[in-house]
C-alpha cells in the first residue's frame, strides 16, 4: 500500500507497526487457544479476561513504543471494568495527537472457550479522529486494513461493502452485552423488531471482526450496544473506507466516545435507524 510520507516515522510507517503489532500478537493468542492457565471474571460471569489478553496487550504496547515512544496508548487491559471507568479513560487521552486504542482479543468468551471467531484490534487516532485501522483474525489468517482516504483491504484485496438495499435481504449482526441492566434490554429489544424484518441476524462475540465483515460486504450491516472505543475505532474506519456508513444508534455521527452503534453498507442504514427507533431500542 502507498504510505504518506507524513506517517513515517524513523523509517517505519504507523501501518507497518500496526501489521506487525497483529501479526505477532494473533500468532501468540493463537498458540495459547485451549491453553491459558487463568481466567478472571471482570463485573460478571458475561465479562472475562485471561492473561493471554494482559500479554498480548503489554506486547502491543511495547511493540508501539518502541517505534513511537511520545505516542499515548488505550487499551482495554489498562481500564478498569464499566463504562465509567472506559469512557474516563478516554477522555483523558482522547485530544492527544496520536493515540493507539487497541482491543489484544476482541471476543475473550470465544478464545475461552475454543470458538475460533476472535480478533486484534489495533487503530491509532490523531487529535481525536481515526486514521489507520487493524483487525487481524489470528484463525483464519485473515488481515483485515483501513487507512483514512485511502481505502479499505483485506489480504491486499479492496474491500466493498455489500450491495443489499432492503432490510429484507440483509444478513446483520449483533452482540449480547455483558450489562445486563441497561444494555442488554435494550439490544434484545432491538433483536426481537429486527429478526423477523432481515433475512437473519448472526452473534458471533467479536464486534471488531463483525465490522470488518461489514466491510467485506460479508455482512449487511452491524449494531450493539454499550462498546468500547477499542471494540469499535478500528472497525468504524473499516466499514467507513469500504463505502459503508456508521453512526450511534440515534443516527449521530460517530466518535470515539460513541457505544451504541449502527454500521452499514449504507443502502439500508436509514431503515435500520428507522426499525430501532420504532422498537425504542436506539438508548
Ligand atoms: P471483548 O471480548 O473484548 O470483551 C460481544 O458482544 C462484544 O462485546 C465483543 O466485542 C466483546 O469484546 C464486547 N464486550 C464483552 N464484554 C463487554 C463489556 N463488559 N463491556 C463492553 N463490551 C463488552
Ligand atoms: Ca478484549
Amino acid at each position: 500500500m502507498e504510505q504518506s510520507n507524513s506517517f513515517v516515522v524513523g523509517g517505519k510507517s504507523f501501518m507497518a507497526v500496526a501489521i506487525n503489532c497483529a501479526a505477532k500478537a494473533g500468532e501468540w493468542i493463537a498458540s495459547r487457544l485451549g491453553n491459558h492457565a487463568k481466567l478472571e471474571q471482570k463485573l460478571s460471569a458475561q465479562d472475562l479476561v485471561t492473561e493471554v489478553d494482559k500479554g498480548t496487550e503489554r506486547l502491543i504496547r511495547k511493540l508501539v513504543h518502541t517505534h513511537f515512544p511520545h505516542h499515548s496508548f488505550l487499551g482495554e487491559e489498562g481500564v478498569e471494568p464499566g463504562p465509567e471507568a472506559s469512557a474516563q479513560a478516554l477522555a483523558d487521552v482522547e485530544q492527544e495527537e496520536y493515540l493507539w486504542i487497541v482491543d489484544p482479543i476482541d471476543g475473550t468468551t470465544n478464545f475461552v472457550h475454543g470458538f475460533p471467531y476472535f480478533s486484534v484490534s489495533i487503530a491509532l487516532a490523531h487529535k481525536g479522529e481515526v486514521i489507520l485501522g487493524v483487525i487481524y483474525d489470528p484463525m483464519k489468517d485473515e488481515l483485515f486494513i483501513a487507512e483514512k482516504g485511502k481505502g479499505a483491504y483485506v489480504h491486499g484485496k479492496v474491500m466493498k461493502v455489500s450491495e443489499e438495499s432492503m432490510l429484507q435481504d440483509s444478513l446483520i449482526a449483533t452482540g449480547f452485552p455483558a450489562d445486563q441492566q441497561y444494555a442488554l434490554p435494550l439490544n434484545m429489544k432491538g433483536l426481537n423488531h429486527l429478526v423477523p424484518k432481515v433475512r437473519n441476524v448472526r452473534v458471533a462475540g467479536s464486534a471488531a471482526l463483525h465490522l470488518a465483515y461489514v466491510a467485506a460486504g460479508r455482512l449487511s450491516g452491524f449494531w450493539e450496544i454499550g462498546l468500547n472505543s477499542w471494540d469499535l475505532a478500528a472497525g468504524v474506519l473499516m466499514v467507513k473506507e469500504s463505502g459503508g456508513e456508521v453512526t450511534d444508534t440515534m443516527g449521530q455521527p460517530y466518535h470515539l466516545g460513541v457505544r451504541n452503534v449502527v454500521a452499514s453498507n449504507g443502502s439500508i442504514h436509514q431503515q435500520f435507524l428507522q426499525e430501532l427507533a420504532s422498537a425504542e431500542a436506539c438508548k
